[in-house]
C-alpha cells in the first residue's frame, strides 16, 4: 500500500519541479522585466513608490529664441546651446528658429511666456522694437538674457544681462590690422560688407571700424552695403561692385561668411583675393581659418559663438540670487599669418 505512495508524491514532486523551471524559464528569456516583445520597459508598477514632491526635481525650463541660420557662427553658437541644456539633466530647452524674422522671435518669447517657462535666450536679430515684448516677460516673473546680440540701450531692465562680444572693438581691431598692414598715409580704398541691417553685430562692427580710420585720409569707404551675414549675398554684392569698379585694396566683412563670398567673387572677376585685394572677416570661424592658410584671406577677428555654457551658468546664478554683471564679455582675438596657419587645427567650429 505504502508503494501507491511513494509513486505518488514522486510525481506529485515532479510536476512542481516542472512548474517551478517554466516559470524560471519564462524570466530568463526575456531578463525579468521586458514584456514578451522584448523591449525594455521602466513603466512604473502599481506599487512604486510614489513621485518625489515637484519641486525636489523640477526641471529648469529654458526657452531660447534664435535668429537663424544664417552663418557658420550662428550655427556653432545653437550647437553650443543645444549640447549645453541637452547633457543637463536638470534642464529642458525649448529652442526657437526665427528665420532671421523679428516678428517670429517675437512670437517664440510670447510662446515661452505662455509656457511659464524659467527663463528666456534671446539673440535679438535687430536691436530695437523688443519693449513691448520683453515688458510682457518682465510682468510674467521670466527672465530673459540676451545672447550674442543687444537691444536699444534704456532698455537695460527688461533683460538680466547680454552674454556676447565687443562689437566695437572687434570693428577697431580689424582697422588697426588694415592701417599696420598698409601703413599711415596709404591711399586705400575700402569696400565693407555690412552685416543684418540694425543688427547690434552690424551697427558697432561699423561704428567701430570707421571712427578708427577717421584720423586717416588715405583710408576710403568706396562703398558699403548690407550682405546680411550670408555668404550668398556677400558674394552677390562684391559681384555687383566689382563691375562697376576694381581699384579697391581691402573688402571689410563684418562677419567670415560675407569675406568668403566676397573670396568667390573676387577670384571670379580674375583677381587675386589676399593679395590684389586684403581680406578682413570677423568671427573666426575654421572655414576663415583654411582661406588664410591658402592666402586668399588675410585677417579674421574671433568673436566668440560657444556661449551656451556662460547662459546655463548666468541662469543657474540667478536662480541662486547672485547678482548678475549688465555685460559678460567673451575674450577673444585677432588671428591672421602663421598666427592663424598655427591655430587651425585646433579650432572648434
Ligand atoms: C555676433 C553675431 C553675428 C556673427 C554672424 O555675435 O550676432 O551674427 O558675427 C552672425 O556670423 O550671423
Amino acid at each position: 500500500m505504502n508503494r501507491k505512495k511513494p509513486f505518488i508524491v514522486t510525481m506529485l514532486a515532479a510536476i512542481m519541479l516542472v512548474g517551478l523551471i517554466a516559470g524560471c524559464g519564462n524570466n530568463s528569456n526575456n531578463g525579468g522585466n521586458k514584456p514578451a516583445n522584448g523591449n525594455a520597459t521602466n513603466k512604473p508598477t502599481e506599487n512604486a513608490a510614489t513621485e518625489a514632491p515637484p519641486e525636489a526635481n523640477k526641471k529648469l525650463v529654458v526657452g531660447f529664441a534664435q535668429i537663424g541660420a544664417e552663418s557658420g557662427w550662428r550655427d556653432a553658437e545653437t550647437d553650443s546651446v543645444k549640447a549645453t541644456f541637452s547633457e543637463d539633466p536638470n534642464f529642458e530647452l525649448k529652442f526657437s528658429d526665427a528665420q532671421q524674422k523679428q516678428e517670429n522671435q517675437i512670437k517664440a518669447i510670447r510662446t515661452f511666456i505662455a509656457q511659464k517657462v524659467d527663463a528666456i535666450g534671446l539673440a535679438p536679430v535687430v536691436e530695437s522694437g523688443w519693449e513691448t515684448v520683453l515688458k510682457e516677460a518682465k510682468d510674467a516673473n521670466i527672465p530673459v538674457f540676451l545672447l550674442d546680440r543687444g537691444i536699444t540701450k534704456g532698455n537695460e531692465d527688461l533683460y538680466v544681462s547680454f552674454i556676447g562680444s565687443d562689437f566695437i572693438l572687434e570693428g577697431q581691431n580689424a582697422a588697426k590690422w588694415m592701417i599696420d598692414e598698409f601703413g599711415a598715409g596709404a591711399q586705400v580704398n575700402i569696400v565693407q560688407l555690412e552685416g543684418t541691417v540694425g543688427a547690434s553685430a552690424a551697427n558697432d562692427r561699423k561704428k567701430g571700424f570707421e571712427d578708427a580710420i577717421a584720423g586717416e585720409a588715405g583710408y576710403k569707404i568706396v562703398y558699403s552695403q548690407t550682405g546680411d551675414f550670408t555668404r550668398a549675398k556677400g558674394k552677390e554684392v562684391m559681384e555687383a561692385y566689382l563691375k562697376k569698379d576694381k581699384n579697391i585694396q581691402v573688402v571689410y566683412a563684418h562677419n567670415d561668411d560675407m569675406a568668403l563670398g566676397a573670396i568667390q567673387a573676387i577670384e571670379e572677376a580674375g583677381l587675386k583675393p589676399g593679395k590684389d585685394i586684403k581680406i578682413i572677416g570677423v568671427d573666426g570661424i575654421k572655414a576663415a581659418f583654411e582661406a588664410i592658410a591658402e592666402g586668399k584671406m588675410n585677417v579674421t577677428v574671433e568673436c566668440n559663438p560657444l556661449l551656451g555654457p556662460q547662459l546655463k551658468q548666468a541662469i543657474l546664478d540667478y536662480k541662486a540670487g547672485t547678482t548678475l554683471e549688465k555685460w559678460i564679455k567673451s575674450d577673444e582675438d585677432v588671428y591672421f599669418g602663421q598666427k592663424a596657419i598655427d591655430a587651425l587645427p585646433n579650432r572648434k567650429y
